[in-house]
């Protein structure tokens, strides 16, 4: 008899950020994070993180939203009597949330501590699961890049420190936000100091198609590749900008299911793809999404959305595979928080480690999170 779920728990915790980071949709100066708790019936406990912001600018979810959903629609499918009775592993708990509609950052929260919880009852490492099919493959470090946001004053001399910085720690890519009005000067700026440095910018949806010449204008500079130039729905826009840029484009906002990733390489709008969980609605679905990718040939990374210890192990482990052939913005605790929720990752010569624990491999510090902490919920059987 395999065990099903007893309890949830919503914690809300407030991560000020060692540095603001700004982009084209906005700043943000603390990180209001939502993590979700499992408890077994035999007692095991899981984790698992809700990526979304605390207001709708990357993607239509924020964190009051995904609350109000989780406790009112998604939760409830998975602490019915029937669901109880039934088997924890990601299959079926995807089957039991796909009745709701969207809010993949919601689902993806309680769906990853379901299966850490599941995971860690069966002894069984993220990235040992995810990569099944391929286990001599899997790496134990992943390559790192780091994400560098537009400077609050908009100075290039700013810019060029914060990048001399990350590069003196390891990281092996830099990837500089940018909007109309702060593109070409700055992608020049950091391209002439280094010359030879694996680089690449986001847009994060703040250009249209009537901006291609902007967009043109940095094809000088050897870039890796533009992330989300368009608007989210755009994608033959960005099929328009692949065609007219030589700089390769890779849609992180758009690529929301394996369909809309087959649909966006068919169009030609996009050649590399950003795989960010949250964003698709869990880590089972992502590894569809780079197996999909792998088999054509098509190279994948793994973005980020500011996470904490707990978002960033589970990320670490699906950058394990395969697939992902370039540096992904996984990057150290230090680069987003003076105090991690959990053991801090370590930059070791350009890479963090999976961690080695079953299911994710971290949990959050009891006191870090007592600390950190400001409101939390407690959603018993139904
Ligand atoms: O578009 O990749 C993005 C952070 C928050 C929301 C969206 C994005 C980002 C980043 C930072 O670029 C990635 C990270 O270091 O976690
Ligand atoms: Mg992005």
């Amino acid at each position: 008899m395999t065990a099903g779920i007893d309890q949830i728990r919503l914690h809300r915790v407030d991560m000020p950020l060692v540095r603001p980071f700004r982009t084209s949709f906005g700043t943000q100066v603390t990180r209001d994070i939502l993590l979700v708790e499992v408890r077994t019936t035999d007692g095991v406990r899981g984790w698992g993180e809700c990526v979304a912001m605390e207001w709708p600018g990357y993607s239509y979810e924020y964190v009051d939203g995904c609350v109000d959903v989780l406790t009112d629609h998604i939760i409830p499918k998975v602490l019915t009597t029937e669901a109880r009775d039934d088997s924890i592993d990601p299959v079926t708990i995807a089957r039991r949330l796909a009745p709701v509609r969207g809010y993949p950052m919601a689902k993806t929260a309680l769906a990853t501590a379901i299966m850490d919880a599941w995971l860690r009852g069966r002894g069984e490492r993220l990235r040992d699961y995810l990569g099944a099919e391929y286990p001599e493959e899997l790496r134990e470090r992943v390559p790192c890049g780091v994400s560098v946001g537009i400077p609050i004053n908009l100075s290039i001399s700013d810019l060029l420190d914060e990048v001399a910085g990350y590069l003196d720690e390891g990281y092996q890519r830099i990837k500089l936000k940018i909007e109309p009005g702060w593109d070409v000067e700055p992608v020049r700026a950091v391209r002439e100091t280094w010359p030879h440095i694996l680089l690449q910018t986001d847009a994060n949806q703040a250009y249209s198609r009537n901006d291609i010449h902007l967009l043109r204008a940095m094809d000088p500079f050897e870039l890796l590749l533009v992330e989300q130039p368009l608007p989210e729905e755009d994608l033959l826009g960005h099929a328009l900008v692949a065609e007219a840029i030589s700089t390769p484009v890779c849609l992180d906002e758009s690529i929301t299911s394996l369909p809309v990733a087959q649909s966006a390489l068919a169009l030609k709008a996009t050649s590399i793809i950003n795989i960010k969980p949250g964003r698709i609605g869990g880590y089972v679905e992502s590894r569809d999404i780079h197996d999909f990718c792998r088999e054509k040939g098509v190279a994948v990374w793994a973005g980020g959305m500011l996470e904490t210890g707990i978002g960033r192990a589970a990320n670490v482990a699906l950058a394990a595979l395969p697939g992902f052939t370039l540096p992904g913005d996984t990057s150290a605790s230090r680069r987003y928080y003076g105090v991690d929720v959990t053991a801090p990752f370590v930059l070791e010569d350009g890479h963090l480690r999976v961690p080695e624990g079953p299911g994710i491999g971290v949990a959050p510090i009891p006191e870090v999170l007592a600390e950190l902490t400001n409101w939390s919920s407690f959603i018993g059987p139904r």
